[in-house]
């Protein structure tokens, strides 16, 4: 018979051949010891680097972040689990947006399923099947970044890599486009030994190449630091208002996050793998993400897609468009004013660039002055102020005339400024 730690040594080792099974490409699990990051987290939220991300700051959740048991109180053990999400275009270009400013790039992470259904499944899925090892219920619970969690501490504690001066957590024969999972435990398991290594050594790439200026480096303390506010995935999908002038040109065709800094890595260049997960590939026009069931009596398959969408025809889509276009997705977290603010801002992007008129573009752009949301309005007037186009300033000058919303007018005024 087992001596007890076998037993457990044993049950660990079968947990973690079960979550390969199930799909994940990273499995560690962690003493669910109190957070040695909280204080980090802490000051960055005192610095305001987070932004208009107020849920990140409440007290209950920094307080939760910092202990696991108040969000399990019986937990003895965290498994932690890492999934690849490598995706491109499938024509052998990293990305075919790449280059093409007619068209909005998405970020890898998002051009599938919506990887929290995706994640949790099967984690609650891993939960079962340790409870019928186990013989008896064991209190569980399940984060895909769905809580107050620090997950990359997990996964740094888990033995998965390193913090870069990107901010990702970089696996060293993996690279970083993997999503994260947190399964609490109330069952005690041997844990893995944490990543020690820092491995970006002299390397600065991500740095030099954030449009924004968003990555700040590592702290005195060796924590890589981000200002969120200048983050274009956060201005993109997090941020809820108008997104400051001076940071429109430089978001460029990126409408959904950004993977500028983990596309320079040399980690992901050497080591990025497609994913073997179906869900996460990009969606054709019309698709639904692979696993997403239609909903009865909406309309589908009026949308370009999130393989390389044309700007044009995503500024044209209604609130049943883009309600099919988002369904089971992550983009469906910017919402539809968002979404819109986003491509208004790359439409401009694109016709700052070019010479030839574009008059469908142009149209676009004058019918969303009259689009019901006003964030809407605010960047189409931007973008129309970009292009040299002849319609413009009299379409600008005629909306300025009804509209009512302040924002909206500053816009509108601003743009029409010779
Ligand atoms: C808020 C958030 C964002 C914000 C802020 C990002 C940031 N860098 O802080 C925004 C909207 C910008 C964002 C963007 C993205 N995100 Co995000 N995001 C989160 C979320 C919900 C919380 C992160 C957080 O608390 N940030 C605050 C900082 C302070 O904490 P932290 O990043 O966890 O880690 C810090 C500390 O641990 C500390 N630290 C590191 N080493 C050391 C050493 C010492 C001694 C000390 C004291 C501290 C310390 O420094 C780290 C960075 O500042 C997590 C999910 C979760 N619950 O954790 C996902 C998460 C981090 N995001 C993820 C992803 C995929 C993305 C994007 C790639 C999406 C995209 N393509 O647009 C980008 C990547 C941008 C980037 N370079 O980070 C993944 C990352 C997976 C990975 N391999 O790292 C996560 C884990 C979601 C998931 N479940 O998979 N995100
Ligand atoms: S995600 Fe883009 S904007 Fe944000 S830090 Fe990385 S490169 Fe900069
Ligand atoms: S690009 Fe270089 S500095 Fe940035 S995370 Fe990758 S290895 Fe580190």
């Amino acid at each position: 018979m087992l001596a007890e730690p076998d037993v457990q040594k044993e049950l660990a080792a079968r947990l973690k051949d079960h979550a390969r099974a199930l799909g994940f490409d990273l499995v560690g699990v962690v003493d669910p010891a109190r957070s040695a990051h909280v204080p980090h987290f802490r000051r960055w939220l005192a610095a305001g680097l987070h932004g208009d991300m107020a849920y990140l700051a409440r007290a209950d959740a920094v307080r939760r972040r910092g202990d696991l048991s108040l969000s399990l109180e019986s937990v003895r053990s965290a498994v932690v689990v890492g999934q690849n999400y490598y995706v491109h275009a499938g024509d052998g270009e990293p990305d075919s947006a790449w280059g093409r400013a007619s068209r909005g790039i998405i970020a890898r992470y998002a051009r599938g399923r919506d990887y929290h259904k995706v994640i949790e499944g099967r984690l609650r899925a891993l939960h079962r099947w340790i409870e019928s090892e186990a013989g008896s219920p064991v209190g569980g619970r399940v984060y895909v970044d769905t809580g107050p969690i620090l997950e990359r501490e997990l996964g740094q504690r888990a033995g998965f890599g390193w913090f870069g001066k990107n901010t990702m957590l970089i696996a060293p024969r993996h690279g970083s486009y993997f999503f994260l999972g947190i399964l609490l435990l109330d069952l005690a398991l041997p844990v893995d030994e944490a990543f020690a290594e820092e491995r970006c050594g002299t390397c600065r790439r991500c740095l030099d190449a954030c449009p924004t200026g968003a990555l700040k480096g590592y702290d005195a303390n060796g924590a890589p630091v981000m200002d969120a506010r200048l983050c274009i995935s956060y201005l993109t999908i997090e941020h809820r208002g108008p997104i400051p002038r001076d940071l429109r040109r430089p978001i460029g065709n990126r409408i959904f996050g950004c993977d500028i800094c983990q596309e320079v890595c040399p980690f992901n260049l050497k080591f990025a793998e497609l994913t073997s997960e179906a869900g996460y590939a990009a969606r054709g026009p019309g698709e639904r993400p692979v696993g997403v069931q239609a909903e009865a009596g909406s309309e589908e398959g009026r949308h370009p897609g999130t393989h390389a969408p044309s700007l044009i025809e995503l500024m044209k889509m209604t609130p049943d468009h883009w309600d099919s276009f988002s369904r089971g997705s992550a983009i469906r977290r910017a919402g539809y004013a968002g979404f819109k603010r986003n491509v208004a801002v790359a439409i401009g992007n694109w016709l700052r660039q070019v010479d030839e008129p574009q008059p469908e573009a142009i149209a676009a752009l004058i019918d969303a002055l009259a689009d019901p949301q006003p964030l809407v309005r605010g960047h189409a007037a931007w973008a129309l102020s970009e292009t040299s186009a002849r319609e413009a300033p009299q379409a600008l000058a005629a909306r300025l005339e009804t509209e009512v919303d302040p924002f909206v007018r500053e816009e509108l005024v601003d743009a029409l400024r010779p």
